[in-house]
């Protein structure tokens, strides 16, 4: 029987082989992913972005148990950009979730970059997707490129904030105004919090407003004890109702799928000239020739492109 199959069927050891498989590109991959991705597209799958330490794995540990307690299968993935290590390396520490880690409703993951996160983090969260888990929580560290494109792949995106961080709101502007959903205040135990959501509050005013006519919350959370934990999981569930409601999941949807579909073409494209480069040992000539600046990178990449179009003629 077929990886995919045996993933279909609940196999939890053929879910973890395929992610791995994923991990270390290997291409035989692919072949399961294609199986897979009919199943998929029925996850809500909800991002989780902020600072490093901001409290991200607590509040995802804690939505965990409310959605277990309503019946809910999780997967989670917890990308870190910044480790080297991967699979299951870097779960202990980075990720407080250890409770969950027997129950068998809760699937977790963790994933390393070595560039290209998007396509890894979508292809993971595809297998959680097609395994029938109802809800996949992505946590991410920091709030850069990377970030933004795993919030593209979320219905709805989280971005944790604490008090403190004082003209880092600045920052906070600057990048990630525009892809927080719901705005959570963690760590309300300590000083500032008050004045935080003030500001985060202007700040989400002074912006223009949004196509899809939502107004971002803001929840103030103490995680380690739970506290502010189900009414930001009843956010989510109204932002989840606002998008079924309105035009913004159908159109949230068709801009998921391109950018899922791009990024595939361009690895695909880009995989197809390496090896025909390797495969013809134009490889070392191309870039002796830039260095030497005998050639430019533009000319050579169009001449590359023509020779193609040619040969398909
Ligand atoms: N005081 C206080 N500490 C908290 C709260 N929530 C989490 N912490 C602590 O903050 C630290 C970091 O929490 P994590 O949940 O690992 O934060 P994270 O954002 O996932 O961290 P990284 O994944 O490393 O970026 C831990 O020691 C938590 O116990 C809170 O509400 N108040
Ligand atoms: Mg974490």
């Amino acid at each position: 029987m077929s990886l995919a199959k045996r993933i279909l069927e609940g196999n939890i050891r053929a879910a973890s082989r395929l992610m791995r498989d994923i991990d270390d590109r290997i291409p035989s991959a692919l072949e399961s992913l294609k199986e897979l991705y009919p199943k998929t597209g029925r996850a809500y799958i909800i991002g989780i972005t902020g600072p490093p330490g901001s409290g991200k794995s607590t509040i995802v540990d804690k939505m965990v148990d409310i959605f277990r307690k309503e019946g809910k299968t999780v997967g989670i993935v917890a990308v870190d950009p910044t480790s080297p290590f991967s699979g299951g390396a870097i779960l202990g520490d980075r990720i407080r979730m250890q409770r969950h880690a027997t129950d068998e409703g809760v699937f977790i993951r963790s994933l390393a970059t070595r560039g290209c996160l998007g396509g890894l983090s979508r292809s993971i969260i595809n297998v959680m997707d097609a395994m029938g888990k109802d809800v996949i929580l992505v946590e991410t560290v920091g709030v850069g490129q990377d970030e933004v494109e795993i919030v593209n792949t979320a219905h709805t995106s989280i971005v944790v904030l604490v008090p403190g961080m004082g003209d880092d709101i600045q920052a906070i502007k600057a990048g990630i105004i525009e892809i927080g959903d719901l705005f959570v205040i963690n760590k309300c135990d300590r000083e500032g919090a008050d004045k935080m959501e003030r500001d985060l509050r202007m700040v989400l005013e002074m912006g223009k407003k949004r196509e899809d006519g939502w107004d971002p919350p803001i929840f103030k959370t103490e995680a380690i004890l739970a506290k502010g934990i189900f009414e930001l999981v009843y956010g989510i569930y109204r932002h989840k109702q606002a998008l079924e409601q309105s035009q913004a999941l159908e159109k949230k949807l068709r801009e998921r799928t391109k950018a899922a579909f791009l990024e595939v073409l361009e690895t695909e494209v880009m995989a197809h000239f390496i090896k025909k480069m390797e495969q013809e040992g134009e490889w070392g000539t191309i870039i002796d020739d830039l260095m030497k600046r005998r050639t430019d990178p533009y000319s050579v990449a169009e001449r590359m492109m023509a020779e193609e179009l040619i040969k398909d003629r």
